[in-house]
């Protein structure tokens, strides 16, 4: 099977007073996904658009892309090819002597981080144990053949699903126009960083992203919820699910196709742990959120458990907690 990504842009027609549900980058938190879905009370009667990221980062990554492919039978749900996806897939078709060292690697650090990875269950499927880079190479054929359905599905998906109102896409739109958009590449159209923030058009129907996790559009207070942005006309949907660890799952509710953007709401679920708070703290007026993006901090004072530190992109001076590493 020779994997040929070609953008494909899919026309959709949905009925009004059809619900719609939305969320991405799933990323193998099949738990996370039934869930919100359970809470959502998710049924036949719902148009549900699953825009990308499936897969990887996660500890079910090839149960969910089954899960995906199983609840896709019905006709209601689509899904749509996301960076991670596209890319995993190529790299499995094209693995070699000369990169498997790189892959390799990838296999382990996904391994320490989440305790799997996707190759690794399509190996352990196949009856692989992949503790050297041979062992990658000694499986792929197997891996290959016997997982030709769950190739060919992901290789099938749209980049773009456009319906009246709303367009879909993992990263972003390249152009302004829907349709210019088919000369784009699907990696140009999946893997869009900062899309919201970066893209220069105001779209005429509403474009609904994931892929940029939200909490990196913010640099006052972390918050992983959809970001609505009125003048460019985008949702950006992904609550960092598998990139963050209190990333949350995010699932986008459209009320019907000729709703308001006003009437769109959203309810998410992540799996952290509770706490109940002894006293009501009120929240800061001047917080900071040191985000992944601008993290360059200079330790002016180094405490026990408090250090004085200079953020470089905001120059502002504040104790921070020593810094301890999570998973
Ligand atoms: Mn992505």
């Amino acid at each position: 099977m020779v994997i040929n990504l070609t953008t494909k842009i899919e026309q959709i027609n949905i009925e009004p007073g059809k619900r719609i549900l939305v969320t991405s980058d799933i990323h193998g938190h099949l738990s996370y996904f039934k869930k919100v879905l359970e809470k959502a009370s998710f049924c036949d009667d719902d148009v549900l658009f699953i825009v990308g990221d499936m897969i990887e980062k996660g500890p079910e990554n090839l149960k969910t892309l089954r899960y995906v492919m199983d609840i896709s039978e019905n006709g209601n749900v689509i899904p749509l090819i996301g960076n991670v996806d596209a890319y995993r897939m190529k790299l499995i078709h094209e693995l070699s002597e000369e990169n498997v060292d790189g892959f390799y690697n990838y296999v382990l650090n996904l391994r320490q981080w989440t305790g799997t990875s996707f190759y690794e269950e399509l190996a352990a499927e196949c009856g692989y144990t992949i503790n050297r880079p041979e062992d990658i190479l000694l499986s792929k054929q197997a891996v290959i053949n016997h997982f030709e359905d769950e190739f060919r599905f992901l290789a099938n998906l749209p980049t773009v699903a456009e319906t009246q109102n709303f367009v879909f896409v993992h990263g972003g739109l390249r152009e302004k126009k829907i349709s210019d958009n088919l000369d784009k590449s699907v990696f140009e159209l999946t893997k869009f960083d900062a899309f919201a923030e970066r893209t220069p058009f105001a779209f005429d129907k509403y474009i609904i992203a994931g892929h940029w996790p939200v909490v990196l559009y913010g640099s006052d207070i972390p918050q992983m919820n959809p970001i609505v942005n009125r003048d460019k006309r985008i949702i950006s949907i992904d609550g960092g699910c598998g990139v963050k660890k209190d990333g949350q799952l995010n699932l986008l509710i459209i009320p019907d196709m000729n709703c308001s953007v006003d009437d769109i709401t959203y309810i998410s679920y992540v799996e952290i742990p509770t706490v109940c708070a002894h006293d009501d703290q009120k929240p800061s007026t001047d917080s900071i959120y040191i985000s992944w993006l601008n993290k360059e901090i200079r330790i002016l004072e180094k405490g026990e458990e408090f250090s004085y530190i200079e953020h470089m992109k905001s120059g502002r001076k504040l104790y921070i907690p020593k810094f301890t590493h999570q998973k």
